[in-house]
């Protein structure tokens, strides 16, 4: 079932070779709550091809916490297994108690990737934003990597444009390049071909990128660095890619009178 699995995602690298973005995805059923009866929100914790709408096998994640005011809680016990896009994934509850932001973290174990002869491993990060406060939307929250937003990371218009900073090991990372994928739920949009599938854009030399969102809905943001440290294969030492990824929603505004 794993090797079929593993062959999957080859394939499917052969079949588009222009283009294959496999994602930590962290989706909540909101990301603003203005109100207390709307604010418990279900999270869906998964490793997709999301444009594709490709699932991948999310194993039970190493980590998984809600960072408020500068603390952590953790959510890992809470997690309850679950299919998205037909493999192995997790679904979380949480209901946000004070105004505020709260940044839901996951840390999945690393994942060996024949076709890329690595491991990888997707810091995955998203926000949900509680009842009117939204102080401390920019703030690092100090992961192995991460994207920090330059744009408020909630409360978007689709056709906005998104500004973030790559960070690895808290220092910026110039020149990084950055994935883009739609969420691409009831698979409500078709690429024209495989080079559209993900979107790509590099950081300057401050690690700051910037993306302008076509259409609403989820996107993810990833940005994909190698470490230096490596990690044993079959009693080889392999490449460790860290992704820092982000995922927000835009939203098409409601039409007035
Ligand atoms: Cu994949």
């Amino acid at each position: 079932m794993f090797k079929m699995v593993l062959f999957a995602c080859f394939f499917s690298l052969f079949m588009s070779s222009a283009a294959l973005a496999h994602f930590g995805m962290v989706i909540p059923s909101r990301s603003t709550a203005i109100s207390q009866k709307e604010a418990e929100v279900s999270l869906q914790l998964s490793f997709s091809h999301p444009m594709e709408m490709q699932g991948m096998p999310l194993a039970r994640p190493e980590s998984f916490s809600v960072y408020f005011e500068g603390r952590a809680e953790d959510l890992l016990s809470g997690l309850k297994a679950a299919q998205v896009m037909g493999k192995e994934a997790w679904t979380a509850r949480y209901t946000p108690k004070r105004p505020g932001v709260y940044q839901f973290v996951m840390k999945p174990v690393p994942y060996w990737e024949p076709a890329e002869d690595c491991f990888i491993q997707h810091y995955t990060k998203t926000y949900l934003a509680a009842f009117g406060e939204e102080e401390g939307w920019g703030d690092p929250l100090g992961l192995e990597t991460e994207i920090v937003p330059l744009t408020r990371p909630f409360g978007n218009y689709a056709g906005n444009i998104f500004q973030g900073r790559v960070l690895l090991q808290g220092k910026p990372v110039p020149w990084a390049e950055v994935e883009v994928e739609y969420y691409n739920q009831d698979n409500a949009y078709q690429a024209p071909d495989a080079y559209f599938v993900t979107q790509v854009v590099k950081a300057d030399s401050n690690g700051v990128f910037s993306y302008v969102v076509p259409f609403a809905g989820w996107w993810g943001f990833a940005a994909l660095n190698t470490i230096a440290d490596k990690m044993e294969y079959e009693e080889t030492p392999k490449d460790l890619e860290l992704g820092a990824v982000l995922w927000l929603e835009f939203v098409k505004p409601v039409n007035g009178k």
